[in-house]
């Protein structure tokens, strides 16, 4: 199958590219394009020139996988300029996705149709990447700099219609006549002059030139969102560069910025993490023709805050969920925190009023156990404690309809005991949602011993389609990222202890890229979780701070003190209780370096992963740092905890945690002799 044919409709050159499954701009595209073009340019007898794809989607981009590799000609800017550069008329249409240098190929075109459910973006900077092929020259020439801005920083794609009323899209297609509408559309304009050339055009930068605070204003309505990213600011830079400079300069400039973010270590993580993504949805070892199991009713034991943001998960996916409580009040009070978060996202915009009651409406709350007998799969979400869930899966077991998934929600008990309570093993599953569990990414999906494929392959479907980036697991106390978490807040009680400030080692992490550091996370989330005055004895700091009422933000101080906006600031009293530890644990307080608290929060979250992959809990080592991406807020230009242990070095991560005393993982100790990497 060649990835390019050509077909004559009359004078019309249809060129169709077919290089499944998005058709990258892979070499033999590239080639095929060159080809078609030129063979257009020579045949007296085509007057115009329809550029498309088979398949699902017009050109989704430059092929990833080439990246590192020798570039082989012709290079995507030849063939953009080459298309450009041609007397008769190209029109590219599109459907699906006309992403990065897909969008390029169109924008080298002179017209553009579309159909109305294609989106057109520029995501190369989601890969710390800018478009490398003209994109940020042309794109502000066609669509104008205030709307090219957005595309090319921050890589969402637009909408056909906004692409049309922006002028990206020239003219918008019948949903099902795309082909036929390009060709009668080439057909009309084929004796149309002067050509419109992208890299030509001037109106719109004439525009921005006239309003030079343009970029300024970006820059400062944007600054936390551009916060430690490299590829950003070299997108502005580029924009401005077609404001200020010729197409040819501007685009020479686009060139050396675009190969110096290539060789960077943001984009190699970014690039890996797109990758990373896409594998930790694959399950090894199950038989490809394992089945996915129908779930049309979802069963939600507990209505508390994580049974109720789960439940939210599946109705707004249009799947009808039956929630149970034990107490009326509390039903009552779970679904109507469920109702107040939906509406809270309609006031924002986000979703509307139909929709909320669309989901609403799927919603059915019940006091009723047996309500649940025939859902397809029942989620609990009841109280931590094993008796307490041993004797729920002997109920559900009893109760549900044979055949049906029981998942538990558990953060780290043991999913092995409460399917051992059950007839069913093989249907029991640990589905581990993360708090706020409708906003979360993250999903956990946590293999039994006898979980079966078929189920394991329906849980993972169901993630995908509730919109969660689902990771499997293996049963081990805390799974795979709060296993690594109990390593670094370890560390961090210990670095207080030994006369790090607790705002130090906040700083440091924040620093790295987290959203925040431990301290910051349990004033959030309140120091009393979990904590009883009753039986408190002043037995660590934690314990001082919540008998002296500092519980949190929640009590205007805790590791800090607020102010009346929760502004937070270093407390004397928290520091004076940590001296007070230190003190009497004999220890000498002791300045630390920046670098020993990176090295001692994160280096042994590294070998418990390193542990993690030896006991095969998780699949893969991207599959680690997926789950840090998206469940913790490892900042993702670092690639995920496993992968930036690759860029620092296993040797040296090794050695250093044999100087800081902690016991290297075998897996780890081997590959740092061996000068291996995890990914
Ligand atoms: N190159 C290579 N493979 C790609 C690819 C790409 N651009 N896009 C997707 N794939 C693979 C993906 O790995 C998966 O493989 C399969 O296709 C299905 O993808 C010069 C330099 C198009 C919206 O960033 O956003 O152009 O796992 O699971 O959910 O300026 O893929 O099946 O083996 O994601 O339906 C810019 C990236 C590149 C777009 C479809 N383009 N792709 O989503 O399927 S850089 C992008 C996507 C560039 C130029 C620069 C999505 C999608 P496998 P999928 P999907």
């Amino acid at each position: 199958m060649s990835a390019v044919t050509t077909r004559k409709d009359g004078d019309v050159l249809v060129v169709s590219a077919n290089n499944p499954p998005v058709n990258a701009l892979g070499h033999a595209v590239r080639a095929g394009l060159e080809a078609a073009v030129k063979a257009a340019a020579a045949d007296s007898g085509v007057s115009a020139i329809v550029i498309r794809c088979e398949g699902r989607t017009f050109f989704a981009g430059a092929d990833i996988t080439e990246f590192g590799k020798p570039p082989q000609a012709p290079g995507l800017p030849d063939v953009c300029d080459l298309i450009e550069q041609s007397s008769k008329p190209v029109v590219a249409a599109i459907h699906g996705t006309a992403l990065g240098g897909g969008l390029e190929v169109a924008l080298g075109c002179h017209y553009r149709i579309a159909v109305p459910t294609a989106k057109l973006g520029l995501p190369e900077v989601k890969l710390g990447l800018l478009p490398g092929a003209g994109g940020t020259q042309r794109l502000p020439r066609v669509a104008g700099v205030a709307d090219a801005l957005p595309m090319i920083v921050f890589g969402d794609p637009v909408s056909a219609k906004k692409a049309e009323s922006i002028g990206l899209v020239d003219r918008i297609a019948g949903e099902d006549s795309l082909e036929a509408d390009a060709i009668a559309f080439a057909r009309e304009i084929a004796k149309k002059t002067p050509l419109p050339v992208s890299s030509a055009r001037t109106d719109k930068i004439e525009a921005a030139k006239a309003d030079a605070g343009v970029f300024e204003r970006f820059v400062t309505e944007n600054a936390r969102k551009l916060r430690g990213l490299d590829a950003p600011a070299a997108c502005i830079e580029a924009v401005r560069a077609a404001v200020d400079l010729s197409y040819a300069e501007g685009v020479k400039k686009e060139r050396e910025v675009f190969f110096k973010l290539l060789t960077g270590n943001q984009s190699k993580a970014l690039r890996h993490v797109f990758f990373a993504e896409r594998a930790a949805a694959k399950i090894d070892g199950i038989p490809a023709d394992t089945p996915v199991l129908p779930i049309k009713k979802v069963g939600m034991l507990g209505a508390g805050t994580m049974g109720g943001g789960i439940t939210m998960n599946f109705l707004s996916a249009g799947i009808p969920v039956t929630i149970v409580e034990r107490e009326q009040a509390a039903l009552d009070r779970g679904v109507s925190i469920i109702r107040k978060n939906y509406e809270n996202t309609a006031k924002k915009g986000r979703i509307t009023a139909e929709q909320v009651e669309k989901a609403m409406s799927l919603l059915t709350p019940t006091l009723d156990f047996n309500a649940l007998a025939d859902s397809d799969l029942v989620i609990e979400a009841v109280f931590e404690n094993m008796d307490i869930k041993r004797d729920v899966f002997r109920r559900l077991d009893a109760t549900i309809k044979p055949g049906a998934i029981l998942a538990s929600n558990t953060s780290y008990l043991n999913v092995d005991e409460m399917a051992a309570e059950t007839k069913r093993p093989e249907s029991v599953i640990g589905l581990h949602f993360f708090s706020p569990a409708n906003v979360m990414k993250l999903l956990e999906v946590v293999r039994g011993a006898k979980t079966s494929p078929a189920v394991l392959k329906t849980s993972m479907e169901l993630a995908r389609k509730i919109g969660k980036v689902a990771v499997v697991s293996g049963v081990c106390p805390g799974f795979i990222g709060n296993r690594m978490l109990s390593q670094r807040q370890a560390q961090a009680q210990a670095l207080i202890l030994e006369g790090a400030k607790p705002w130090d080692v906040d700083r440091v992490l924040t620093q790295f890229g987290f959203p925040m550091g431990p301290f910051q996370m349990s004033d959030l989330a309140g120091l009393d979780i979990g904590w009883s005055a009753e039986t408190s004895k002043s037995e660590s700091v934690r314990d001082v701070l919540c008998e002296r009422g500092r519980r949190g933000q929640k009590t205007g101080k805790g590791f800090y003190d607020y102010d009346e906006n929760r502004k937070s600031s270093p407390s004397p009293e928290t520091e004076a209780i940590i001296a007070d530890f230190i003190a009497k644990s004999g220890k000498q307080q002791r300045a630390v370096s920046d670098e020993e608290i990176l090295e001692r929060l994160l280096y042994p979250m590294v070998n418990e992963g390193a542990k993690i992959l030896e006991e095969k809990m998780a699949q893969r080592a991207s599959d680690i740092d997926i789950v840090w991406l998206n469940g913790y807020g490892w900042p993702a230009y670092t690639g995920g905890p496993m992968f930036w242990a690759d860029t620092v070095g296993l040797d040296k991560i090794a050695a250093a945690l044999g100087k800081y005393g902690v016991e290297v993982a075998p897996l780890l100790k081997a590959k740092a002799e061996k000068g291996e990497s995890f990914n």
